[in-house]
Formats: structure tokens, C-alpha cells, sequence
């Protein structure tokens, strides 16, 4: 009984540590991230002073660095500071449990400062969907701003309702983003299960 009343709390414990999913819906800090990949090149930094820091939620976000793309006349160099092939440069994990599986919409809070800092990938358990590349930014420069759009060949800054993970089982999952723009900044970013759900402001 003693054995089966630990065992019971260290599996509480366990699952305490992650990040919970509940009634469709679970909200992250970018900052809170359990491992990152593929940093040779290219590297999620953690920013907790300046600025943009004071403004971001638990005054902390990350940032794709070093950032030699700033403007469209900076030279575009593919595999070095732009990628629009997910899952190869920088590539932050996030271990979280979800309890109602399903297709779950991913928002992401960024901070935008130009052209040339506004789009990341987002996939789950290893895979990069079509459903998570080229998630873009073009409104609300110099701020914070929630959005869920992705950029298609018609409209570059971003079509709503297309950027989701399909999650088939409940239990243990991780959630991944990888650089696709350098400079670009994650304060936070969420799951949604409601096409509807719009993250408050802060
Ligand atoms: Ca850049
Ligand atoms: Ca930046
Ligand atoms: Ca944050």
C-alpha cells in the first residue's frame, strides 16, 4: 500500500513537471523550453532584460540569434539566416501532456521588428507537418502580438485557421519550433482546440 501511495506521488510529481493541456487548451513561456537541436548555425538565446523583456509575459523570451538578416537588402542565405525547410536549424523541444487528444491550433506571441524576423516552423513528436511550416507575422511590429496565420504562396503575410498539430493519442508529447527567419523573438505560444479561441492580450 505504501509502495502503490509513492509510486502514485512520484507519478504526480512527474506529470506536475510538464505542462498540462486542459479543457483545449494549454498556454507556454518560449522561455521554459526542455532541450534545443541543431545550434551550430544557429542558436534560441534567452533574453530576460531590455525592453522587449520587460514587455514579454515572465519578462523573458527567446531569440534566434545571431541575427544577420535585418532588412530585404541583407543577402539571403539559405541554411544560415533563413530556412524554409522545418526542423534543420535551431530547434526548440517542449515536453507537454495532453489530455484531450485532437487537432489543436498553435499560437505564437513573437515580436517583430522587420521584414526579415517574422516566420518560424512548428511540428509535434518529431514530424513538420505542412499544417505547422511558414507560420508569419506582418502586423503589429514593434510589440508583442499573438497570431496563428501562415504564409502561402498567395498571401505572404499569412492565412488564418491553416497553422495545427494533429495529436491522436492523450499522455506525453512534445512540441517543437525550428528557426525558419533569424532575429525572430517567442515570448510564449499556445494549443488551442477551438478554431475560435483568440489569446487574450497581456
Ligand atoms: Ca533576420
Ligand atoms: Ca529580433
Ligand atoms: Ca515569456
Amino acid at each position: 500500500m505504501r509502495q502503490a501511495l509513492l509510486f502514485l506521488a512520484a507519478c504526480l510529481l512527474a506529470s506536475a513537471e510538464v505542462p498540462t493541456e486542459r479543457a483545449g487548451l494549454l498556454e507556454v513561456e518560449a522561455e521554459n523550453f526542455d532541450r534545443q537541436k541543431l545550434t551550430e548555425v544557429r542558436e534560441w538565446v534567452v533574453v530576460s532584460t531590455g525592453a522587449h523583456a520587460e514587455s514579454a509575459s515572465g519578462n523573458a523570451y527567446v531569440e534566434v540569434l545571431p541575427d544577420t538578416r535585418t532588412t530585404h537588402d541583407d543577402k539571403l542565405i539559405r541554411g544560415q539566416n533563413f530556412t524554409n525547410e522545418p526542423g534543420v536549424m535551431a530547434v526548440l523541444e517542449y515536453d507537454v501532456s495532453i489530455t484531450n487528444p485532437g487537432r489543436y491550433f498553435v499560437w505564437v506571441r513573437a515580436y517583430s521588428t522587420g521584414t526579415e524576423d517574422n516566420g518560424i516552423h512548428v511540428g509535434i513528436d518529431g514530424a513538420w507537418p505542412e499544417s505547422g511550416q511558414r507560420m508569419q507575422w506582418c502586423e503589429g511590429k514593434n510589440a508583442w502580438t499573438w497570431a496563428s496565420k501562415q504564409r502561402t504562396a498567395e498571401e505572404h503575410c499569412g492565412v488564418p485557421g491553416l497553422i495545427w498539430l494533429d495529436i491522436d493519442k492523450p499522455g506525453r508529447h512534445t512540441v517543437m519550433f525550428s528557426m525558419r527567419e533569424d532575429g525572430f523573438e517567442m515570448d510564449a505560444w499556445a494549443l488551442a482546440s477551438s478554431p475560435e479561441f483568440i489569446p487574450e492580450p497581456r
